[in-house]
């Protein structure tokens, strides 16, 4: 592999950092999954518009690669080589009292957290037998669910075009792998041992193999942020209990992307701010000043509607749960105070 000629199409963090040096001293090496430099940096070499341009095969990569790792994840995180991630689950720390005006202005409240099983590589450099295991594993651990959260798994074999579409539509069931997914071998073999199982009132889900292998989801209509909070931490408790996910004290939860890394956790609503949205100078100052993010309201690379935003926590490692769902409590309840002003 010869050292990429990047030109100023290249927008990447993996573009920006990977210098010919640190290109010769990693270009030969391997992870004991063979999971090359030329395998993680692929899909932003495909996709020069990538924000970030490169992704992990496995736990090891983060380590084989961190010449590489590092920067992008100091850029990104603003966290240092020696910096350890605390978790903190706790839902009495939040503190977060159900907004007054939140119905009129939160759509919906979804949290989500990435995890991927500790015994497995990540996705980009698992073998469809692998990705086999994991859908058995996680999926008969699902269907043991009792209470609220009792539900059943749907293989995305088993599920009609009408069905999966409806589901995308209706925000629950992730989009088939773009092409930043794609060239990371995020989409090898799809849509075999790929599903998603939900809950009767679909408050509840949970993605297997998609990004990473599972996606843990809680979400519902309104803007009760806590409540949706609560059912995430109980799911993730209940899983915990019979498997174990990749974490370590460093990088806290290990995620195929690294932009994912720490809590692996977006809290996110769907929110209408159409006197904001006329002036985006504010309506982005406000975000930044409580470490937000905006996003289109049919996921990421997606456009708002309507004046309808999905706005989520920017800050996922270096920085606990509550602390994710505390920024965007926080800055949710700022700009609803912002937009009832104009
Ligand atoms: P992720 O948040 O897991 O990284 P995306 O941003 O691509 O994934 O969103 C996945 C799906 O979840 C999309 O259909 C998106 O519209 C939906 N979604 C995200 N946040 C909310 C929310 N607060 N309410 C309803 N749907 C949401
Ligand atoms: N599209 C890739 C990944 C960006 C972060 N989003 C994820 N992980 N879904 C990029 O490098 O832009």
């Amino acid at each position: 592999m010869n050292y990429p000629e990047f030109t100023s199409e290249h927008k990447s963090l993996m573009s920006k950092h990977l210098s010919k040096e640190i290109f010769d001293k990693l270009k030969t090496k391997q992870t004991s999954n063979n999971y090359t430099l030329q395998m993680a940096i692929n899909s932003g070499l495909k996709n020069p518009d990538s924000g970030i341009g490169i992704y992990a095969g496995d736990k090891e990569s983060y380590e084989l690669y961190q010449d590489l790792f590092d920067p992008i994840i100091k850029e990104y995180h603003n966290f240092n080589t020696n910096d350890k991630h605390q978790s903190n689950l706790n839902v009495n720390d939040l503190k977060a009292p159900l907004l007054k005006d939140a119905d009129d202005f939160i759509i919906s409240t979804r949290i989500r957290v990435g995890r991927n099983l500790d015994q497995m590589p990540l996705g980009p450099s698992i073998s469809d037998k692998q990705r086999n295991e994991i859908e058995n594993i996680v999926s008969s651990s699902l269907n043991k669910l009792e209470g609220d959260l009792k539900g059943k798994y749907f293989s995305l074999n088993n599920l009609s075009k009408e069905d999966r579409d409806s589901l995308i539509k209706d925000h629950f069931l992730f989009k088939e792998g773009d092409r930043f997914l794609e060239a990371a071998s995020l989409n090898n073999s799809w849509p075999e041992n790929r599903g998603i199982f939900h809950n009767v009132n679909k408050t509840f889900l949970v993605w297997i193999n998609e990004e990473d292998q599972l996606r843990i989801i809680s979400m519902q209509k309104g803007g009760d942020i806590k409540e949706v909070f609560e059912r995430l931490i109980n799911a993730i408790k209940f899983l915990e209990k019979s498997m174990s996910f990749s974490f370590s004290s460093h990088l806290g939860y290990i995620t195929s992307c690294p932009t994912n890394l720490g809590t692996a956790m977006r809290a996110s609503v769907h929110i209408k701010l159409p006197k904001l949205a006329n002036d985006m100078n504010k309506f982005e100052n406000i975000c930044d000043k409580y470490f937000l993010q905006i996003r289109g309201i049919n996921g990421e690379h997606s456009e708002s509607e309507g004046g309808i935003y999905d706005i989520s926590n920017k800050r996922r490692l270096g920085v606990s749960e509550v602390q994710c769902v505390q920024d965007m409590y926080d800055g949710v309840k700022a700009l609803i105070e912002v937009e009832k002003s104009l």
